[in-house]
């Protein structure tokens, strides 16, 4: 066994958290040869509900299971971190504009972010879920100035492995035969699914489907996705978000496979025509714990179009929380 690593989770009682814990502690994430030691952040209301959460992981007496630390204090959750997952979040209420919205999370997301920047590993490892997941992400980054910007990313694997999962479906494959299938930008309903480059068993998935089925299917299913669950279910997307949260960091901790890359919502650094300024998703390949943007994919006028009409939904995005960076 390896030494311990201390990982946060926010929003631990709530119905993701509880999808998530069991298998963070069970070695699912870091894997069965590393012990890791959970933060546990909730709001104070939600503590006695966090402490029965606490007592089941116990009862499960994982062997990766090193200790548990759970707090309604930020400053505690972050201490000493390597890994950060960012769950909790303020829900949409009824009646509330999107301005709200942000204003709402911006109060949750700077002091994290903050919270981050003076107690955290300076190599910390910080995974945004509550949404809108990218530009909570940019809010925590944005008041972190003494962590290294790459450092927080959000999440756009669900969305990623949706698409895996309709075009295994559409082309009677299993989604281990998929490569090469990138979301593009905000994890929302202007995110961009891209089969340009994707295969199936090493043939281009697009010379197997009908052009009409990407372009008046496929494209929108995998971005109504969500709202599909929540009707179907009463309840948004949880075990799969969870799922998708454990991917996300075990891609980025221990390496993505040859031949293949991830989608990860990533600070934009100019590649494919994105301006620095937001967190946007980007095929990239991961390595020794770092994460590298795909270069060189050619891009045509169909995927330029969906590129540019989310990334201009992140800048607005941005427009609306830029008063909540630290100075
Ligand atoms: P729940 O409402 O079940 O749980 C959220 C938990 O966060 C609650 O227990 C709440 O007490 C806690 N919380 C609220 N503010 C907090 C704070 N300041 N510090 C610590 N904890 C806090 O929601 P759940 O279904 O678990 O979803 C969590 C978030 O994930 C939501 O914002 C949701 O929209 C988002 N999602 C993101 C997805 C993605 O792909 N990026 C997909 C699934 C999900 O919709």
């Amino acid at each position: 066994m390896k030494a311990p690593v201390r990982v946060a989770v926010t929003g631990a009682a709530g119905q993701i958290g509880y999808a998530l814990l069991f298998r963070i502690a069970a070695g699912d994430m870091l894997g069965k040869d590393q012990p890791v030691i959970l933060h546990l952040l909730e709001i104070t209301p939600a503590l006695p509900a966090l402490q029965g959460v606490v007592m089941e992981l116990n009862d499960c007496a994982f062997p990766t299971l090193a200790g548990i630390v759970a707090t309604d204090d930020v400053n505690v959750a972050f201490k000493d971190v390597d890994y950060a997952l960012l769950v909790g979040a303020r829900p949409r209420g009824p009646g509330m504009e999107r301005k709200d919205l942000l204003e709402a999370n911006g109060a949750i997301f700077g002091p994290q972010g903050k919270a981050l920047n003076d107690h955290a590993k300076r190599d910390v490892k910080v995974l945004v879920v509550g949404n809108p997941a990218n530009t909570n992400a940019l809010i925590a980054q944005q008041n972190a100035p003494d962590l290294d910007p790459r450092c927080f990313t959000a999440m756009v694997r669900l969305d990623h492995n949706r698409a895996l999962s309709q075009l295994a479906e559409k082309t009677g494959k299993h989604t281990t035969t998929i490569r090469k299938v990138t979301i593009w930008g905000n994890h929302s309903s202007t995110q961009y699914p891209d089969l340009h480059h994707a295969t199936v068993e090493g043939k281009p998935a697009l010379s197997l489907v009908d052009p009409a089925w990407y372009e008046s299917d496929f494209i929108p299913t995998v971005q109504q996705r969500g709202a599909a669950i929540i009707k179907a279910r009463g309840a948004s997307s949880a075990a799969s978000a969870a799922s998708a949260a454990i991917d996300h960091m075990r891609s980025w901790a221990l390496g993505t496979d040859e031949g293949d890359w991830v989608s990860m919502a990533i600070p934009s650094d100019g590649s494919y025509g994105i301006a620095p300024g937001v967190i946007y998703g980007y095929p990239v390949t991961c390595k020794d714990g770092k994460y590298t943007i795909v270069q060189g994919l050619e891009i045509n006028d169909f995927s330029r179009a969906r590129m540019d009409a989310t990334d201009k939904e992140l800048r607005e995005e941005r427009g609306g929380v830029e008063h909540l960076f630290a100075k």
